[in-house]
Order: C-alpha cells, then sequence, then structure tokens
C-alpha cells in the first residue's frame, strides 16, 4: 500500500511524457479533416466552441426546461450541461423532494390543496441591479399551474415557489423590473379571477386577464407575498411581459393575442379558438404604470380576491394605470430595447415587427390623445401615434434580443426557421440566417439587460426533425449556437436537448456568479439557516419520543455514525444527516433500500430523511454517491423489529480475529503511511501554498482527517495496552483510513500547486 502511494505521487509525470509521445505519431489535421469531411468553416467553428479539459465558459446560460420543471444550466460557447435546477418537479440526485426539507418547498407549491409533481417552465429572469445582470437570484414561471419559483444562485437550488391566488393560468412571467423590485406575472388564458366558476358563455363580463406584480424582498432573497398585487385586465388572453428601464423605467409592458375575446366550441359547430383568435388584424399591448399601480395599492384602492389584493379595471382606469395600443396580429414576444427607449413586438401571423417609441406613447398619454377605448373604458392609443417603425422581416416573428451594438436586434422568424439582425432605430433589416427548424426563443448574452454583451446568440428550436441520431418518434429539441460578433451570423454549433421544450433562456456573464463550494456547517440549504438539527461528530445519538425516532446522524468518508439504528415496527423515524466533510464535492448519499428515500449531502449540508418503519424485516442504508475507495462499505442497518419481538441477548459475534500479528502488522503499514504524508505535507508547506486559496481549504480538510486519525491512533493504542487485539486492530485500522483520506487530499493539493505554477519559499 506503501508503495502505491509513492507511485501516485510520482505517476502524474509519467502519464504526461507518454501523452506527448502518441501526439507525435496521431493523425495530422489534414487527415482528420478528410476522414471525418470537414471543412475549413467547420475547423473554425470547432475552434471557436471546443474547450480545452479544464478550460472554463464565457458565459452561463439559464434555460427553461420546459415540461420538465427544471432549469438546464449550460456553458458559452462549449454548449457542455452542467447542472439541472429542479424547481416544480422532484429530482431525485439532488434530494429534491425526497428530504424533507425540501418537501415544505414543494407543499407550498400545491395549488388549491392538490400536489402537482411537475410544471411548464417558460421564462427564466435573472435578478437585475441597475437594469444589469447582478447573478445573485433566478426567477421563473409555470405556465401550466401559475406559480413562480425563486432560485438561488449562492447554490442553484429552489428557495421557493409562490401559486398565484388569482389566476388559472399564465404565461407574462418571470421578468423583473430594473432592481429586481417586483417580478412580474401575467395571465393567459383568462378566467374567473380567484379561480372561480362562470357560464362561458358570460366571457365578457365574468372572465378576466390581470398581471401579478410579486414583490422580491433582496436581503431576505424571497418573494414576499404580503407586499404583492395584481392589477385587473380585459379577458384578452395576455402573453408576453418587459419591464421598462432608463426613460421607460415604472412602466411594464404585456402584449395579448386574442383581443378578440372569442371563445370556441368545435363540438358545437363553432369555429375554433384558433380562427376566432386571429380574426382581426390586431390585438392589443397593454401599458403599464406599475410604479403609480403601487402607489395605488400602498392607499389601498384595492379589491381582496382570495386574500390577494386587486386592483379593479375601473380603478386603473380613474387611476390612468393602463393604456391599450393596438399591436399587429397575434403577437408573441414584447421586448424593451437596452436604452429603454423602444419596445419591440413580433407579430406572429404578420411578417412585420413592430417598434413602438415610448416617448410618444408618453406624448399620447401627457395630451390624452386617445383614438377611443375598448369595451371596458380603458383608453387606446392609435398605433400611428405611438410606432416608431415597421420592419418586414419574414414569416411568423416571435421573440427579440439586443446586441452589444447600438440599435440592433435580433429576431426570431418562426415559420421562416430563420433569425433577422436588424436595425430598430433606422428599421431595416442587416442579414439574416437559416436555422433548424422553428426557433421559438432566442438568447443573446445578456440581451434583456441595459448592457447586452452581444458575441453569442442561441436559437432555441421547437423542433430537431433530422438533425442528429433517431431515438424514436420523440425528438430532441436543439439549441444552436450562433456567432454574433460579426457583421454575418455564422452558425457554430448544434447542442440536443433531451429534457423539455425550451422556451426562453437567460445568459449571464460568468463571472458575475459566485456560487458556494461548501456550506456552513451544518446548513439546511432549502432555507440557507443553520438547520436546527446539525450535528457535529461527537454529538451523534437516537433519541426516542413514543412512536417517534430521531437520528442525528453524521456522514464523512466514510462512515456514517452511527451505522446501527434499531426501530420498532410502525415507529416514525427521522434520520437527520449532517455531511461533516470540508473537502470540496465531497457530497454523500443517503437511501434506505425499499423505502425510497434518498438524500443528496452536499459538504456542509443538513438533509432529513423520514420514514414509517411499517414493515419489520433490517433493511440497509448506504451512500449512494462514489465518495472515496471505500465508498462501498459507507453503509449501516436499519433493523425493525416485529411487534411483540423479544430480546435474545447474545453478543455480537465477530466475523474475524484478529490477533497482536495483525495489530503490529497494521501499525508498522501506519507508520510507513505517515512518512509518505509528510513526504507531501513538506512539499506543500514548502510551497507558497498560501497564494492559493483552493490550496488553503484542502490543507485545512487534510488537517481535520490528521486530527481524526490522531483520535483513532489513540484509541488503538489504548486497547492494545490493554492487550484487547481485536479493538486495538479495528481502531488501527480506522487510523489508517484517515490518513488514506488526508494523503488523497494533499495529493490533490500538490497537483493543483503544480498546475498552478506555486513556487518553492524559504524555510
Ligand atoms: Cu414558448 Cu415565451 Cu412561452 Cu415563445 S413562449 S416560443
Ligand atoms: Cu459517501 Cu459514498
Amino acid at each position: 500500500m506503501v508503495r502505491n502511494f509513492r507511485k501516485g505521487l510520482f505517476a502524474t509525470t509519467a502519464v504526461f511524457g507518454v501523452a506527448t509521445a502518441l501526439g507525435a505519431s496521431a493523425e495530422t489535421l489534414d487527415e482528420v479533416m478528410a476522414r471525418r469531411g470537414l471543412t475549413q468553416q467547420d475547423l473554425v467553428a470547432a475552434a471557436k466552441t471546443y474547450t480545452p479539459t479544464g478550460g472554463r465558459d464565457e458565459f452561463i446560460v439559464f434555460s427553461s426546461g420546459g415540461q420538465s420543471g427544471q432549469i438546464m444550466v449550460y456553458g458559452v460557447p462549449s454548449m457542455r450541461i452542467l447542472k439541472y435546477v429542479s424547481v416544480f418537479t422532484p429530482e431525485p440526485w439532488q434530494g429534491y423532494g425526497f428530504d424533507e426539507e425540501s418537501k415544505k418547498i414543494l407543499d407550498s407549491a400545491k395549488v388549491d390543496g392538490r400536489e402537482l409533481h411537475w410544471g411548464d417552465t417558460h421564462h427564466p429572469a435573472l435578478s437585475e441591479t441597475n437594469g444589469d445582470l447582478d447573478g445573485e437570484y433566478l426567477f421563473i414561471n409555470d405556465k401550466s399551474a401559475p406559480r413562480i419559483g425563486v432560485i438561488s444562485l449562492h447554490d442553484f437550488e429552489t428557495q421557493q415557489i409562490v401559486v398565484n391566488p388569482i389566476l388559472q393560468s399564465e404565461h407574462g412571467g418571470a421578468f423583473v423590473t430594473p432592481n429586481s423590485e417586483y417580478v412580474i406575472e401575467a395571465a393567459q388564458y383568462p378566467g374567473v379571477l380567484g379561480r372561480g366558476y362562470a357560464p362561458l358563455s358570460q366571457f365578457n363580463e365574468k372572465f378576466r386577464g390581470a398581471v401579478t406584480y410579486w414583490k422580491f424582498d433582496r436581503a431576505a432573497g424571497r418573494i414576499d407575498p404580503k407586499q404583492s398585487f395584481a392589477i385587473e385586465l380585459p379577458p384578452y388572453s395576455q402573453d408576453l411581459s418587459d419591464a421598462g428601464k432608463l426613460d421607460s423605467d415604472g412602466w411594464s409592458f404585456t402584449n395579448s393575442f386574442c383581443a378578440e375575446r372569442y371563445v370556441g366550441g368545435i363540438e358545437n359547430g363553432r369555429p375554433p379558438f384558433e380562427a376566432g383568435c386571429s380574426q382581426n388584424d390586431t390585438d392589443y399591448l397593454h401599458v403599464i404604470n406599475w410604479k403609480k399601480a403601487e402607489e395605488v395599492y400602498k392607499a389601498g384602492k384595492v379589491t381582496m380576491i382570495n386574500d390577494f389584493p386587486v386592483i379593479s379595471m375601473q380603478t386603473a382606469i380613474d387611476e390612468g394605470l393602463v393604456y391599450l395600443i393596438a399591436e399587429p396580429k397575434s403577437p408573441h414576444g414584447v421586448d424593451v430595447s437596452p436604452d429603454g427607449k423602444y419596445i419591440v413586438v413580433g407579430g406572429k401571423l404578420d411578417t412585420q415587427a413592430s417598434v413602438y417609441s415610448f416617448e410618444k406613447i408618453m406624448k399620447a398619454v401627457d395630451e390624452k390623445k386617445f383614438a377611443g377605448t375598448d369595451p371596458y373604458g380603458i383608453p387606446v392609443i392609435a398605433m400611428e401615434d405611438a410606432l416608431h417603425k415597421q420592419v418586414a422581416l419574414g414569416l411568423g416573428p416571435l421573440h427579440n434580443q439586443f446586441d452589444s451594438k447600438p440599435c440592433v436586434v435580433y429576431t426570431s422568424l418562426y415559420v421562416d426557421s430563420q433569425i433577422a439582425k436588424w436595425d430598430y432605430c433606422e428599421g431595416k433589416v442587416l442579414d439574416k440566417i437559416s436555422i433548424h427548424y422553428n426557433v421559438g426563443h432566442l438568447v443573446a448574452m445578456e440581451g434583456e439587460s441595459e448592457h447586452p454583451a452581444g458575441k453569442y446568440l442561441i436559437s432555441l428550436n421547437k423542433l430537431s426533425i433530422d438533425r442528429f441520431n433517431p431515438v424514436g418518434p420523440l425528438h430532441p429539441q436543439n439549441h444552436q449556437l450562433i456567432d454574433i460578433s460579426g457583421d454575418k451570423m455564422e452558425l457554430l454549433y448544434d447542442m440536443p436537448v433531451p429534457l423539455g421544450e425550451p422556451h426562453y433562456a437567460a445568459a449571464i456573464s460568468a463571472d458575475k456568479l459566485k456560487p458556494l463550494v461548501r456550506y456552513k456547517y451544518g446548513t439546511d440549504s432549502r432555507t440557507g439557516e443553520k438547520h436546527p438539527d446539525a450535528v457535529r461528530p461527537g454529538q451523534e445519538r437516537i433519541e426516542r419520543d413514543g412512536t417517534n425516532v430521531k437520528v442525528y446522524m453524521t456522514a464523512i468518508r466514510s462512515h456514517f455514525t452511527p451505522e446501527i439504528v434499531e426501530v420498532n415496527e410502525g415507529d416514525t423515524v427521522e434520520f437527520v444527516i449532517t455531511n461533516s466533510e470540508r473537502a470540496e464535492d465531497e457530497t454523500h448519499g443517503f437511501s434506505v433500500s425499499t423505502y425510497g428515500v434518498n438524500l443528496s449531502l452536499e459538504p456542509g449540508k443538513t438533509a432529513t430523511a423520514k420514514i414509517t418503519a411499517d414493515k419489520p424485516g433490517v433493511f440497509s442504508y448506504y451512500c449512494t454517491e462514489f465518495c472515496s475507495a471505500l465508498h462501498l462499505e459507507m453503509t449501516g442497518f436499519l433493523a425493525v423489529k416485529p411487534k411483540g419481538y423479544v430480546e435474545d441477548q447474545t453478543a455480537m459475534a465477530e466475523g474475524q480475529q484478529y490477533t497482536k500479528d495483525d495489530y503490529d502488522k497494521q501499525t508498522a503499514n501506519n507508520v510507513a503511511t505517515q512518512e509518505v504524508i509528510d513526504q507531501v505535507v513538506t512539499y506543500i508547506t514548502g510551497r507558497n501554498y498560501q497564494d492559493f486559496p483552493e490550496v488553503v481549504s484542502l490543507v485545512e480538510d487534510a488537517t481535520d482527517q490528521l486530527n481524526f486519525a490522531a483520535d483513532a491512533k489513540t484509541k488503538a493504542e489504548d486497547a492494545a495496552a490493554k492487550e484487547d487485539w481485536q479493538n486495538a486492530t479495528l481502531w488501527a485500522g480506522q487510523w489508517w483510513q484517515y490518513q488514506v483520506k488526508a494523503a488523497d487530499i494533499g495529493l490533490r493539493a500538490k497537483t493543483y500547486l503544480d498546475e498552478h505554477g506555486a513556487v518553492k519559499t524559504e524555510q
């Protein structure tokens, strides 16, 4: 074993030697190009996206995961997937929906008492400070049930889900105001506010849309429903929203696609919704003064629906909060330009994109220059009084994203399967590129902020048809990376997405994200607070209160403490487990066989698995992450005694008997191992390791392990002094286990120093 350590220490150099030798005899670039049929252009695209081992990405994308109820996180330009963040859906790897702590979040996400096991995520929004992305929080909506999830980017975990008390359907969320004061959530299909009933024959009178402004409490990192409000809107089938910024800060914009207020009914011989909802040439863009609405709400001029404050349409009209502007047929995306001066709308059934001028809109509002009112009395501004430009782009313009170059916007063309690059100030098309196929949203880097970063654009395509190796009738979707740094758009990469339909995605510079490496000791990650039942090594215990058994447990490479838990049939058992590791990425899992339990315990985290021991038997629990060479040994037994079982007092029969020889052999091995560890320690401390925070934390971890080793050593020696060779040998073995872990961490630190150019220091 000692020899293996030495080998491990010096193996790295040998491996590099071999790799170089192989490289010399490998295929040439020309040969590879010929063999794989690659063009010069392909090579350029590859060079622009390829990320060598150990390399990092410049941008991080948070993509909606559609029907998965999750969010997908990936890097740009490599398009490597980094994580799925589960929001509305249980996800076992991360223990989400399996530990008691996260079950509370999913419990609070019930709608009308109903537990939902999925969500339809559409629009992620990153938190903003002064109109720029700050990398702290992420919000996402569920279209199928009107909900918003709040994710902390400190650990990429869902912290909160709020259920809209008045809507039955939503779509125009999540969009944030420039300082994340509010998260906007607009209705989609009209309903009776409060999810009530009215006959469809009274659609015009009883059905409504609405837009909700969820107050975000930045200090708490949570939406505060107690400071949130909604505005009642006509049943026009509201769609997407966007918040104004700079010049238009304080206003928000929500479009709609069925101002006809059509109710279908094919079964009764009526033309379907699709015919009735696209009959008129225009729908309505809602222009809303949310700053003023906030004052109206604070002044108490609201109606309570399901205990939620709603500003009625009449109050909104009286107070001058809402205006309508005609917008071309069945619009979809509505996006405010980085300077806040323009609002760009794509009309799905129009070939043009329409650019509205905020200045013109304000002029009409100030001069009360209206074309009339809608059937509910809301002032309507004439399109010609608000329009800056209309530009013919192609078929099916949907969504818009802004470039870092002034006046440049990209619009997805669903029907044409193209992306148009155009100038919204001058109103002219600059370039077009074909994508494969049927693009929905598109995302440019920080493309919704006041300072877009440009460089890359991703086309989020609905269909992939024939692009990838076939995997049956259900195809993956396709995210296509496009280089937008030059005058012409250049397609770089296709990424199949087997998760759910991508709607919108949000992209941020990677350097703005500063996630944790480990939790503060004993953190409940679902609240971010200290877990009341977290214990440190040495404090582990089992407590019984009637038929409730609580196991205060720790997990560290490679054992749980305690390892044997005995309960009675019918008991409720809670395993509250703290991962007491400090080492980066040393996550443990926890599963109890046949009981449907899986926890993810990242370093420092505390989580609870709760079961009812309703089946007598002996069930193993084990760690579900391959955490060390002795991972398989990270196990224990839950013994569930049958009702009325009578104890029989036999002592534990050892499987193996140890002698003084065994003890001496083990201790000799340990002493030799210690020499290797000492060499590594000398190597590290002989360098400027304190300049590398990564290494400093590894050294702390190794020191922890060595302290445990010293403790086990004392126990071994005490037993040896009593000539208890059984325990002496076993504790000596445990002493060695801690040494192995310390050596493993030491080697990681040494490799890190070697790779990062550490220098020798004076000793
Ligand atoms: Cu799919 Cu924004 Cu919900 Cu368009 S939406 S594509
Ligand atoms: Cu812990 Cu495997």
